[in-house]
């Protein structure tokens, strides 16, 4: 292993250099001395042992027709990634239809475009115990801003309390009239069905009107049709008897801001076909819901905005992969802000850890604790410092998951607020009573800190801004480690691309790191310019790839099951010192619940290891793996795909 320099030698080494730049500086021209500090910096960190130390940042080249909107990112175990854009946050390309995903090799930079069949914008997503990648949810109508409401809308109620005659259509554009005259039009053809209608033994017959939500838009533009109470509509051409049992009830029609509308469409991505399936709709619409695998393989989906653009209060369904069917779960009734950070535990329950991105109520169910999703009871974890500071705050679980220690770092204020935080906080769910203490600070505060884990145990914190979605230009041009074994943060290299809202990071097989995306509201520090959707890709290695030979795994078994020893193949069992599993990474709007490094206990003999997988499937669910070894150094071996039963 070769000595690596000390600070003071490399300071040395750019002396030199340094004192060309001190007589460029005395010649007094601005441009020169950019160019020299510019020159100095790009010096700096191409050496051999600035990057031993802090790593090494590049942009990865990307053709023209490849450059999309990346929203969501997840590995496969292909070892290629796939990048969702959907329509990518923008409302031309939701218009015209056209919804993008690419498939990136990263071992050959080869990438693909992939047939996206409806808006995934915004959706969830979570690996089956088989590999392929569930997405549920998406965008079905974009937001419209208060300054550009015309025309007073909002959800109607449209009763039906006959039990007699077929369902009644409705198609879009029937008009719906108040007794003051004034008129809406549904804006989707609606179906509503007749009353129900039972009888008791008794012989008494109870009638249950039917409901059928419909979105109404005001005839009139303005102020004058604005529904504040609530008011009965005679719906056109329904007269007699008719109008007296079919009639809409509206109580809220209003110029208001109108949210983004979620879809029930789900898919699998196939990584072998790399293509979508569509599978059974979800029963409920959701837009940033989060999707996340259970120890039994099934995936429960929770929050997110409805079709109307509500939040789902409460109402987590799941999908059984068998079936390929979502079905809804009342009993575990729980109100979760959209996007929340859920994480398996050994036993089988949640932990919330209290981060989240987008919407929901500023003061219900943003508090962490654990779900127990076998009679709904949520024990809280106390001790959180900023508590009203988890919007858009990264959540990891730390290495090795066994330790059943999880971080939250950074985040903000609710919404649009100018409040942000640069606390990290760890809860050790082992404890006799779990609650969080005081990490190390980050050097600032920090929305959307990118998180990913190495395979030498450790957490790189990444990106992120200072503001609401960047606002006043604040990303943050940074890098650190969180080294487990000291429980410190060390800078690291910086990266030359800032990473905000709809950003993404994951760790690649061979040890790198990728992050994308990007989408800053403005583009100027005065915001007064629209933001550009970040469209480059960079790619960090990190100091451990700079250590020397790296070990390797030569071969060994694809399929391993829970509580098995397994035996791989290895030129350097004399140097290995440690093995790991690491789940591949599914990542969209700071919240990734698969992400977890799982340490092996291992036995080397002359050119082998041995393995040991632990029992639990809460701690190892189902699915694919990177087996990864790394020696006494750390530096990690390239990883090897292995299919964990
Ligand atoms: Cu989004």
């Amino acid at each position: 292993m070769r000595r690596r320099p000390s600070r003071g030698e490399r300071l040395a080494r750019w002396g030199a250099l340094v004192a060309v730049v001190a007589a460029l500086l005395a010649i007094n021209l601005p441009t020169v001395t950019d160019a020299a500090l510019k020159a100095i910096h790009e010096y700096k960190i191409n050496t051999q042992s600035y990057k031993e130390e802090d790593g090494h940042w590049s942009i990865l080249p990307v053709p023209g027709k490849f450059r999309i909107n990346a929203v969501h990112a997840a590995l496969l175990y292909t070892g290629k990634v796939l990048i969702i854009a959907g329509s990518g946050n923008n409302r031309g390309y939701f218009a015209a239809g056209t919804f993008k995903s690419i498939v990136w090799n990263p071992q050959n930079d080869h990438f693909k475009m992939i047939h996206t069949p409806s808006d995934m914008f915004c959706g969830g997503h979570a690996f089956l115990p088989d590999g392929k990648l569930l997405i549920a949810g998406g965008t079905a109508r974009y937001e419209v801003l208060e300054k550009e409401v015309t025309h007073a809308a909002g959800r109607m109620q449209i009763q039906d309390q006959s039990p007699y005659g077929g369902p009644v259509h409705l198609p879009a554009g029937s008009e719906l009239t108040a007794p003051s005259g004034v008129a809406y039009r549904t804006t989707q053809a609606v179906t509503i069905e007749p009353a129900g209608k039972s009888v008791s033994a008794a012989g008494v017959a109870t009638v249950t009107p039917s409901m059928t939500e419909a979105w109404v838009e005001a005839v009139e533009k303005g102020k004058h049709p604005v529904v504040q109470t609530a008011t009965r509509f005679a719906i056109a051409g329904v007269k007699g008897r008719e109008a007296k049992s079919l009639f809409g009830i509206a109580t809220s029609l209003t110029l208001e801001k109108q949210d983004f509308w979620g879809t029930k469409k789900s898919y699998l991505f196939n990584p072998a076909t790399e293509s979508y399936e569509e599978v059974s709709d979800l029963q409920l619409a959701r837009w940033y819901p989060s999707l996340v695998t259970l120890s039994d393989g099934r995936v429960l989906a929770v929050s997110g905005l409805d079709q109307f653009g509500r939040i789902n209060n409460g109402n987590p369904e799941i999908y059984t992969p068998s079936t390929r069917r979502w079905t809804l779960l009342p009993q575990l009734h729980r109100v979760l802000p959209t996007y929340p950070s859920l994480f398996l535990m050994p036993d089988g329950n949640l932990f919330y850890s209290g981060s989240n991105a987008g919407y929901g109520s500023a003061t219900i169910g943003r508090t962490p604790g654990i779900w127990d999703l076998r009679d709904n009871h949520f024990q809280v974890v106390p001790g959180l410092q900023d508590p009203n500071e988890t919007e858009t705050s990264g959540s990891v679980l730390l290495p090795p998951a066994q330790k059943q220690r999880y971080m939250i770092i950074g985040g903000g204020g609710v919404g649009q607020s100018p409040k942000s935080t640069n606390r990290i906080d760890i809860a050790d769910l082992d404890a006799a009573h779990p609650h969080f203490e005081p990490g190390p600070s980050l050097a600032q505060p920090t929305r959307y800190p990118e998180a990913v884990i190495t395979p030498d145990g450790n957490v790189i914190i990444s990106g992120g801004s200072r503001g609401y979605r960047g606002e006043h230009e604040s990303d943050i041009l940074e890098c650190h480690v969180y080294e487990t074994s000291t429980g410190k943060l060390k800078r690291l290299a910086d990266p030359e691309v800032g990473r905000d809202y709809h950003a993404e990071a994951l760790l690649l097989p061979d040890g790198r790191i990728v992050t994308l995306g990007g989408n800053s509201l403005f583009g100027n520090k005065a915001d007064t310019v629209t933001g550009v959707f970040e469209k480059r890709i960079e790619i960090y290695s990190p100091p451990y790839l700079y250590h020397g030979t790296r070990p390797k795994i030569s071969g060994g078994p694809r399929q391993i099951s829970r509580g098995g020893t397994f035996e791989f193949k290895t030129p350097d069992s004399g140097q290995v010192s440690a093995a790991m599993l690491i789940r591949p990474s599914a990542y969209t709007h700071v919240t990734n619940s698969e992400q977890r490094l799982i340490a092996l206990d291992l036995v080397t003999h002359q050119g082998s290891f041995r393995v040991a997988i632990p029992r639990s499937s809460g701690l190892v669910p189902s699915g694919w793996y990177m087996l990864f070894v790394h020696n006494a150094e750390a530096t990690p071996s390239q990883a090897y795909w292995v299919h964990v039963s």
